[in-house]
């Protein structure tokens, strides 16, 4: 009896999941395509942003694909995490990707430094729940 209920319950939370406006989905993610903690990197790096389960469109979409995409943005040696409730901020340590670019060239001098992906939706506030990588740390030769 138990295991059919569960069989019912299963697919109609998995369409209400789905069917909520700027809600990525539990599997949806971001990360780093090329590059993963512990990496060490010479300048300048080509670094690729990856995103599974949900879309990149440019900062300030207005349109229905807003529900179902944003736009990256890394965060270079972030004190702590963003505010998830504001909008990110637009600073040296907080770059937004407004066109919808999925790849940076990184110049970061010699040492260490730390790199997150965070996505933003259209006026550059966190998905709820939000999509965020990984904080990684990275050293430069
Ligand atoms: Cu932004």
């Amino acid at each position: 009896m138990k295991t059919a209920l569960t069989r019912l319950l299963t697919p109609v939370l998995f369409v209400s999941t789905v069917a909520l406006a700027h809600s990525p989905g539990e599997h949806a993610k971001v990360y780093f395509k090329n590059l993963k903690d512990g990496d060490t990197i010479t300048m300048p790096y080509r670094v690729r942003f990856g995103i599974e389960g949900y879309g990149i469109v440019p900062a300030g979409t207005r349109d229905k694909r807003r529900h179902a995409a944003g736009h990256h943005h890394l965060l270079v040696d972030y004190a702590g995490t963003p505010d998830l409730d504001e909008p990110l901020p637009r600073n040296a340590h907080c770059l937004h990707f407004d066109g919808g670019e999925t790849e940076a060239v990184l110049d970061l001098p010699p040492g260490r430094h730390t790199l997150q992906l965070i996505l933003g939706d259209e006026d550059h506030e966190p998905t709820d729940p939000p999509l965020i990588s990984r904080k990684i740390t990275v050293f430069v030769k």
